[in-house]
């Protein structure tokens, strides 16, 4: 019986330790970004319509301040299941602290605490980073919303060279003083940890040993608690009482007479002016959506029309950092955006002529790419509400830029109709 069992906890044990031993050995698949495209569609799609996303300084050193920028808009099309963007919060997402934020301003308002933003408006921001950790980092802008949690927008790729150990971060206080941010107070956290930890293994020690566990669970089973505690016993909690009020007391006093002036941490709320509405003078809405399974390609028909004086050319259409462009399109694409987000070729329309001022058409356009596979944007499909929204982006003949947010529901076809 009793080797039986021995024989069992061995082969669980080993088990146990094997897996633990293997795990590293075994999953040696580099990881490649950190999990955005687990996000589901909708949230990527119909909440945060990034654009103009540059990671300024796509190669640092140490201590080099570099930043991350953009726009983005909030989609009119605002997913019932997502909470409103009431509260919300700029962030960057990274695979830890690699980079030191040192300011995050949207629409020039510095933006360290939370607050609210419009459905249906533009928003401009501006993150200087100071680099921190070395390494090929993937970092993502990142709007966060109460409730809804993080929604991150699109990711590239950012080295930083050089050694940690070469990193300061030097701030001047308001009453003066200078030092490294980095590793100021270190040594006092670490004293303060150790010596709680040591006055509760002393506090837990004391009790552990008068008497030990299993015994005190009898007696107090037995008898109840009266008899477990001697008069040494409640001299020594007293005491420790005692103790622990005057180093907390002393501990306050010392350090309000080193630091005096203090500035609490600000926990107000931002209020952020959404861009101004720019006069746009094409209107476009989605009479048709549809999304071709096997084709890969997300088809839609557009109902535009030109009100204003110039040609208007459609050339991308941007959803979830994702870029769909025509021949016209990819020449005014930015060349550092990261080409794994590009589908170059993957706008397609059966009207390619200019929109001409007055004119009303009505344009089938497809954009087709594998990349609705690869970033799951076509898990939509699955959704209760299967609907996408994205950025449709043209441009008059003197080279100005128009954005027409666009939004439908999408109907899922799994073979090309008529052909
Ligand atoms: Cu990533």
């Amino acid at each position: 019986m009793n080797a039986k069992h021995l024989f069992k906890h061995f082969v669980i044990g080993f088990c146990g330790v094997a897996t633990l031993a293997l795990t590293p050995v075994l999953d040696t698949t580099p990881a490649f970004a950190h999990g955005e495209r687990s996000q589901e569609p909708f949230l990527r799609m119909r909440t945060v319509n990034w654009y103009d996303t540059q990671w300024v300084g796509k190669s640092t050193q140490i201590n080099d301040v570099t930043e991350l920028r953009g726009k983005f808009h909030l989609s009119e099309d605002w997913p019932r299941a997502v909470v409103k963007p009431t509260r919300t919060f700029l962030n960057i997402g990274s695979p830890s602290s690699v980079f030191l934020r040192l300011s995050s301003k949207v629409n020039g308002t510095p933006m360290f605490v939370s607050g609210p933003m419009e459905i249906g408006r533009d928003y401009e921001y501006v993150v200087t980073l100071k680099a921190r950790l070395p390494g090929h980092h993937h970092i993502h802008p990142m709007f966060a919303v109460k409730d809804a949690g993080p929604i991150a927008g699109p990711g590239g790729w950012m080295d930083i060279t050089g050694k940690y150990e070469d990193f300061t971060h030097p701030i001047k206080t308001l009453t003066g003083e200078t030092f490294d941010i980095e590793t100021m107070g270190t040594a006092t956290g670490i004293m303060w940890h150790l010596f709680w930890a040591a006055v509760a293994i002393l506090w837990v020690g004391w009790y552990m040993i008068r008497p030990m566990y299993l015994v005190r669970a009898r007696v107090l089973a037995a008898y109840g608690d009266e008899i477990l505690l001697d008069p040494i016993d409640r001299k020594f909690a007293a005491a420790m009482l005692v103790f622990v009020l005057v180093v907390v007391t002393v501990g306050y006093l010392a350090a309000d007479s080193r630091h005096p002036v203090t500035v609490p941490l600000q926990a107000g709320e931002t209020k952020v002016k959404p861009l101004p509405i720019k006069p746009n003078p094409m209107t476009v809405e989605v009479t048709h959506a549809e999304y071709d399974v096997p084709g890969r390609a997300l088809r839609m028909t557009l109902h535009a029309t030109n009100n204003g004086t110039e040609p208007l050319t459609i050339g991308e259409f941007t959803t979830a950092g994702i870029r769909f462009t025509n021949a016209f399109g990819a020449t005014k694409l930015d060349p550092n955006y990261p080409a794994e987000l590009v589908a170059a070729a993957g706008l397609t329309m059966d009207k390619d002529a200019a929109i001409l001022p007055g004119q009303t058409v009505d344009i089938n356009i497809e954009s087709k790419d594998v990349l609705w596979e690869v970033q799951r944007l076509v898990d939509i499909l699955h959704d209760p509400d299967q609907r996408f929204a994205g950025l449709l982006m043209s441009w008059t003949e003197s080279g100005e830029r128009l954005i027409n947010p666009i939004w439908a529901p999408v109907l899922p076809v799994f073979t090309r109709l008529g052909a």
